[in-house]
């Protein structure tokens, strides 16, 4: 008996084996969940392939959040093999890399705040709505990705932690219109981990040991630790939580000096 048995699960943000996304995806393969994945370019098709069929399975269809058709042929596509779907995985945030780095009002530009705000928080919109169909009448859940950066101005973070709050605000609105459908809207706002996208960040090193140094559990958290809450948040064993976000820190937002 899995956590997550006869639910279905479309899983959007599989870059690598470091991904976020990837330890969600294998946290609900586990518990039972049947997989659907997107990938963002060609270059990552072969790759999100692979990781596809780790995990049973063959349902991989590009989605450049960028573009309206390419949401929109997700469920297109989704609905030639599913008659539903359960779960939305939304694991996706790009700034250009020149925005997190440095001053904030220095750096930011009217193009990198709007680009910021379109990939990593319109898109969960944008794909909580193209869902929504698919999704009636069968306890949906949908669930992001944040970091505290939303909710305290951190060093380099900058645009990105504009973004983040806009990604907040946006599941608590999306869980009002959402909640009469049956269909709840989570974030889980994980400490920092070494990602693809966050190899290439100056001083990600420094946020990663600070964190070691002063958090309540003394280390880093683990994709596997976010997918076992992503797992719970979008199992019916959350039935009444929506429009929350839950910290997977170890502690780290709570206490005021390390
Ligand atoms: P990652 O690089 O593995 O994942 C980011 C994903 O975003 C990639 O799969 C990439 O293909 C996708 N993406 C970017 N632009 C896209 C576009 N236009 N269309 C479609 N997909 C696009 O890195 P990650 O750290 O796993 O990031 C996943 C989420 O977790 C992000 O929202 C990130 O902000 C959040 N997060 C990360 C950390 C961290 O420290 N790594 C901490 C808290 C929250
Ligand atoms: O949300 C993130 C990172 C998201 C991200 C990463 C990149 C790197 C590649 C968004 N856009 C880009 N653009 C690129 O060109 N995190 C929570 C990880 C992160 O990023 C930081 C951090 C932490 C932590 C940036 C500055 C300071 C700390």
């Amino acid at each position: 008996m899995g956590l997550l048995d006869n639910k279905r699960a479309l899983i959007v943000g599989v870059a690598s084996n470091r991904s976020i996304a990837w330890g969600i995806a294998q946290a609900m393969h586990r518990e039972g969940a049947e997989l659907a994945f997107t990938y963002q370019n060609d270059k990552l098709r072969g790759r999100v392939e692979k990781f596809a069929a780790e995990l049973d399975s063959e349902i991989v269809v590009p989605c450049d959040v960028a573009k309206d058709e390419e949401i929109q042929g997700v469920f297109d596509h989704l609905d030639d093999y599913w008659d539903g779907l359960d779960i939305l995985i939304h694991s996706v945030a790009f700034a250009p890399k020149e925005q997190l780095d440095g001053d904030y009002l220095e750096n930011v530009t009217r193009d990198g705040f709007l680009t910021a705000h379109e990939i990593s928080s319109y898109s969960f919109a944008a794909l909580g709505d193209a869902s929504r169909e698919m999704m009636k009448g069968r306890n949906g859940s949908m669930l992001t990705l944040s970091y505290i950066g939303a909710v305290r101005a951190m060093p380099n973070y900058n645009v990105m932690g504009v973004a983040k709050a806009s990604l907040e605000a946006n599941v608590r609105y999306m869980a009002s219109s959402l909640g009469p459908e049956g269909i709840r809207v989570n974030a889980i706002s994980a400490g920092p981990i070494k990602t693809l996208a966050s190899s290439g960040i100056s001083g990600m090193r420094d946020f990663l040991n600070h964190v070691e140094k002063v958090s309540p559990m003394r280390r880093n958290v683990t994709i596997d630790e976010v997918g076992n809450v992503a797992a719970f948040m979008c199992s019916d064993y959350a039935s009444a939580i929506t429009g929350e976000i839950t910290y997977v820190d170890n502690g780290f937002n709570s206490i005021g000096m390390g």
